[in-house]
């Protein structure tokens, strides 16, 4: 594993969600490669970094994966401060809220406070598939059976998980009904954001969708972290409180352009080559 270089991007906060550690699926390389340019103060695990479903039923866990983990780890021996926050993939860690493990904290989720002074609620998400599901019929019931769905949500799954079933998930539900998905992840964001303003947030930084995102919705800021699966994204918070969401494969492709065009100037400026 290479060690930090010169080279390493520092920012003030670094938000991951949905790395699904333990699957084929996991882009573990690239992910490497992001943790090897990116340091940040503190990190956010946003849920679904190992996916404890899929180890159940048969182990993969290749030296790369194991290479994330390491690299997590030294991350918080050089003064990092770690916070996991467990989604529905690893809920096994769900009965760990509110403990530390060396240097470690893991709770349910969390108000992030900015640099610039703005609050965000650092949740994973799934806690909100079955009120987007019936989300017509919550609105109708009012606010009770808005906490009751809620309650459902995480009891149901328990249940499912003690039955051995799989998690009910809302992105595969949504991926089924195509047509829809676009809906359900319009009303996933606005449920999210509601949830911030809710708790006196200016916004909320969630994963779960596997779709990333950065934008007002009824006038909080809406963040997604996407997931290092299909996207390989990620949320950075600079020294400024400015947020930005980065799609590392576009990141890589705008350094190799960068790269090329200065290779191309000192070949073609004179001055250049001369000095
Ligand atoms: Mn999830």
């Amino acid at each position: 594993m290479g060690e930090d270089t010169e080279k390493t991007i520092r920012v003030r906060t670094l938000f991951l969600s949905d790395m699904h550690l333990g699957t084929k699926g996991c882009q573990a390389g690239l992910l490497l490669d992001f943790l090897r340019d990116y340091d940040a103060d503190e990190i956010y695990l946003v849920g679904d970094i190992v996916d404890g479903w899929q180890l159940k039923s048969g182990w993969f866990w290749p030296q790369s994966h194991n290479d994330v983990v390491q690299k997590l780890l030294r991350k918080v021996r050089k003064g990092s401060t770690l916070v996991y926050i467990p989604g529905n993939h690893d809920e096994f860690l769900r009965d760990y809220l509110g403990m530390t493990f060396g240097g470690i904290e893991v709770v349910d989720d969390r108000i992030h406070v900015a640099a610039d002074g703005k609050r965000y609620l650092v949740i994973h998400g799934d806690q909100f598939d079955m009120v987007v599901r019936h989300a017509k019929w919550i609105a109708f019931l009012g606010d009770g059976a808005y906490t009751f769905a809620l309650f459902i949500n995480t009891h149901l799954n328990t249940i499912r998980r003690r039955l051995g079933l799989a998690y009910w998930s809302l992105s595969a539900w949504a991926k089924l009904k195509v047509k829809n998905a676009v809906n359900f992840i319009g009303k996933f964001e606005e449920l999210l954001s509601a949830e911030a303003k809710r708790v006196g947030a200016d916004g909320v930084i969630c994963g779960h969708i596997h779709h990333a995102a950065h934008r007002q919705i009824a006038g909080l800021i809406y963040l997604n972290t996407g997931d290092w699966v299909e996207s390989c994204t990620a949320i950075v918070e600079h020294y400024d409180g400015t947020m930005e969401v980065l799609h590392y494969p576009s990141v890589l492709r705008a350094r190799a352009a960068a790269e090329e065009a200065e290779r191309n100037t000192i070949l073609t400026d004179p001055a250049r080559a001369v000095a």
